[in-house]
């Protein structure tokens, strides 16, 4: 089973993920924050692996520790879980239109042992979302949530949304876009028996 559980405690904040890439999409968020549980719990039924998140965070000073750590731990999980990445599809790449027929966002990842974050609007600019906040969260805080995420899970991961809308469905499609490639990526390939695929023979 590719399972694993990460901790990490600080004086700002302190977080549990327990996860299994071979799951079945269920997910049990608690991170304080509803609109980010909202949006994880997303990920967990998009890329079909298990997620259990505790986070309890210094929300008094906002949401950016607990956004920014949960990224953390959540791909040091994702990592260990991957362990030496034998037989995995390694990349990924989906593109989800929102069925409100809105926001479209796409996404891309290589598990290639580096951290390294694109994360864009139309013509290759910044990604900007319509508001400034979406839930109860500022919306410039999903980019260091993915951040966080590609350079502890050691993965390039390109984010890309393509047209705008409702700012919730653009939170949405970049997770759920994200979501499916991560899916994809994490996946054993049958015919690559065992194999580490790189070749370096090692990622
Ligand atoms: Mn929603």
């Amino acid at each position: 089973m590719r399972t694993a559980i990460e901790n990490r405690k600080t004086k700002e904040t302190s977080v549990t993920v327990e996860l299994n890439l071979d799951g079945t999409g269920q997910s049990e968020i608690t991170t304080g924050i509803g609109f980010f549980d909202h949006i994880l719990t997303a990920l967990s039924k998009y890329s079909l692996i298990d997620i259990k998140i505790l986070a309890k965070g210094d929300l008094e000073t906002g949401t950016h520790h607990t956004i920014e750590d949960v990224g953390i731990v959540l791909g040091l999980a994702l990592a260990k879980a991957l362990g030496e990445k034998k037989a995995i599809n390694r990349a990924g790449w989906f593109e989800f239109r929102y069925m409100m027929d809105d926001a479209i966002a796409e996404s891309i990842i290589d598990l290639s042992g580096r951290g390294r974050l694109v994360f864009e609007g139309k013509n290759n600019n910044n990604l900007q979302f319509s508001n400034e906040s979406v839930g109860s969260i500022p919306s410039e805080e999903i980019r260091e949530f993915f951040l966080a995420l590609a350079e502890n899970m050691k993965a390039n991961i390109a984010i890309r949304l393509t047209r705008s809308g409702n700012s919730h469905h653009e939170v949405e499609a970049v997770f759920k876009a994200f979501g499916k490639a991560l899916r994809m990526a994490v996946e054993n390939d049958p015919r690559s028996r065992g194999q580490i695929p790189s070749t370096k023979g090692v990622i």
